[in-house]
This record gives C-alpha cells, sequence and structure tokens, in this order.
C-alpha cells in the first residue's frame, strides 16, 4: 500500500474483494491484487469455488457489502460461473477475469462470464493477466467516483505509463538495450 493511502481514511479497510475458483488461478489473479497494491487500495484475497464451496461462495458474496466491500473481481477458469453467481447474491459491481484454460486458452471462461442472460451483470474483463490488471484498474476507477484518493492514484499511475512510452519512442534501441544490458552482468569473475 502506497504511503498516502496508509494514511487516508481509507487505511486498512478492505474495499476490493478479489476471489478465484482456486489458489491455481492466483498466478493470474496476483496481478489485480498487486495493481491494486500499487494505487494504495485495500483488499483482500480468497479462494471461493462456485462448484467446490458453494455454500462459502453463498456467504461471501451475500455479507461482501456489510462487511464494507464496495467491488468484486472475481477470477474463474473453465465452466466459470464464480463470477455470475456472486453476482445474483451482491448488488456490488462484480468484474469478471476470465482465467485462461488448459482445454480452451480461456475462451471457455470467457462466455462463461460475458454471455450472462439480462438482468444479473458481470463487468468481464480480458482472458488472463491483461484482464487482472485491467479489474484492479477499472475497480479503481469506480472507487475513484467516491474517494478523490484512489482517483488521484489512477490519475498518476496513467501518466507513468504514458511517460514510460514516450521516453522510449523507438523500438528498435528498447530491443537493443534489452540484448546489451545482460551483458553489463556477465563480466568475468577474478580468481580467488
Ligand atoms: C475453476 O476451475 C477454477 O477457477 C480454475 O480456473 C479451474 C481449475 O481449477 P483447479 O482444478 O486447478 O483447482 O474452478
Amino acid at each position: 500500500m502506497t504511503n498516502s493511502a496508509q494514511n487516508s481514511a481509507i487505511a486498512g479497510k478492505p474495499l476490493v474483494g478479489i476471489i478465484m475458483g482456486s489458489t491455481s488461478d492466483w498466478e493470474t489473479m496476483e496481478h489485480a491484487a498487486k495493481t491494486l497494491e500499487q494505487l494504495g487500495v485495500p483488499h483482500e484475497t480468497r479462494v471461493v469455488s462456485a462448484h467446490r464451496t458453494p455454500d462459502l461462495l453463498f456467504e461471501y458474496a451475500s455479507t461482501a457489502e456489510q462487511r464494507g466491500i464496495e467491488v468484486i473481481i472475481a477470477g474463474a477458469g473453465g465452466a466459470a460461473h464464480l463470477p455470475g453467481m456472486a453476482a445474483s447474491k451482491a448488488l456490488l459491481p462484480v468484474l469478471g477475469v476470465p482465467v485462461e484454460s488448459k482445454a480452451l486458452k480461456g475462451l471457455d471462461s470467457l462466455l462463461s462470464i460475458a454471455q450472462m442472460p439480462g438482468g444479473i451483470p458481470v463487468g468481464t474483463l480480458a482472458i488472463g493477466k491483461a484482464g487482472a490488471v485491467n479489474a484492479a484498474l477499472l475497480a479503481a476507477a469506480i472507487l475513484g467516483n467516491k474517494y478523490p484518493e484512489i482517483r488521484e492514484a489512477l490519475r498518476k499511475f496513467r501518466q507513468s505509463q504514458t511517460a514510460k512510452v514516450l521516453a522510449t519512442p523507438d523500438p528498435a534501441k528498447a530491443v537493443l538495450s534489452a540484448v546489451i544490458a545482460p551483458r553489463k552482468n556477465t563480466k568475468r569473475k577474478k580468481r580467488a
């Protein structure tokens, strides 16, 4: 968490609940957690499976709002019903991250999450890491309407992202420096 968030009124109180169907989803969902961390947005992370722990899912989703959670990010793979089920039990905005599945590369997860019948919405992001990062950024944008420090953190994130792109306008030089850079660390070791 950033210093400004640690000192602010939002410190310590999780505003975003990141849930995922399995510990195997963490490789993807940690990017949502890291992005929220970078923005100073307090969050919690839990494995909550729609089909392996349905009672826990119902309890988590139906009590999230009263515990102070304002946005739920739900990641799942395969027949990914977790985000839709969470949305059905919570009035909070639910952002779904399709985790890349082995059999169908996450296309199954994407369609399961995106194709919600009208009535219970799930905001669906891209498959995999990009979706996890963007779910966190979208959660921050939603929270930014209420919390000025989160809006400001998001503004700074965007500015720094833009500055990084503008700092390396020539991709050939960027590739060259990436190739040359490791050589700096391969100095011959002195004999003992
Ligand atoms: C879903 O099944 C999870 O979201 C995960 O993406 C997928 C596979 O889970 P594991 O078999 O790796 O636990 O419930």
